[in-house]
C-alpha cells in the first residue's frame, strides 16, 4: 500500500494527538486526582429528606474523625442548603482547618446544578436523582468561593457559599 506524503503527516498528527490526550487524561486522573463524581448512588429528588445524609438536621459540616469532615448539602434553585446555625440562620460559610480531609456530599431537589469550590479540585455536576460525592484534602489556607457553574435559571448568579480553610 502506498501512502502519500501528506497522508503520512496527517496520520502521524492524528495518532500523536490521540496519544497525547490519553497521557493528559492519565496525568489528570492518577497524578492530579481529578475524578468524575459518583454516579453510583441514586436518590428520589422529590424526597431527598428520606436519605440519612440529607435530613435537615444532618445538613452542613460534621467532624467524623480527627481531621476528617463531611459536608452534606442540598442544592435547589437558587440556594445551597448547608443547614442552619445556632440562631437558626442559614449557614453560608464552612470552616475547616488546613490539611483536613473533607468529603462533600451533595444532591439537588430540582434541576442540574454545579458545585465548584474555586481554587481547589472540587468541581462536581449535581444531577437530580443522584448523589455527587468527592473527598479532598484542603492543602491550602484561604477563603474559597463555592459557585454553581451549571446555568440553573434566573437566580443562578445568586448561588454561592464560602469554604474557609484556616491555619
Ligand atoms: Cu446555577
Amino acid at each position: 500500500m502506498h501512502l502519500h506524503k501528506y497522508e503520512k503527516i496527517w496520520l502521524t498528527f492524528g495518532l500523536g494527538s490521540l496519544a497525547l490526550f490519553l497521557v493528559i487524561i492519565g496525568f489528570a486522573a492518577f497524578w492530579k486526582g481529578t475524578h468524575p463524581m459518583s454516579h453510583i448512588e441514586t436518590i428520589d429528588p422529590q424526597n431527598v429528606e428520606a436519605h440519612e445524609s440529607f435530613k435537615p438536621e444532618n445538613l452542613g459540616l460534621r467532624e467524623v474523625a480527627e481531621g476528617k469532615y463531611t459536608v452534606n448539602i442540598v442544592a435547589s434553585a437558587f440556594n445551597y442548603d448547608i443547614g442552619t446555625d445556632a440562631d437558626g440562620k442559614p449557614v453560608k460559610k464552612i470552616r475547616v482547618p488546613k490539611g483536613s480531609t473533607v468529603l462533600f456530599q451533595i444532591t439537588t431537589k430540582d434541576v442540574v446544578h454545579g458545585f465548584q469550590v474555586a481554587g481547589t479540585n472540587v468541581n462536581m455536576m449535581v444531577e437530580p436523582g443522584h448523589v455527587s460525592r468527592l473527598e479532598t484534602v484542603m492543602k491550602n489556607a484561604g477563603e474559597f468561593t463555592v459557585v454553581c457553574n451549571e446555568y440553573c435559571g434566573i437566580g443562578h448568579h445568586q448561588m454561592f457559599a464560602t469554604v474557609e480553610v484556616y491555619e
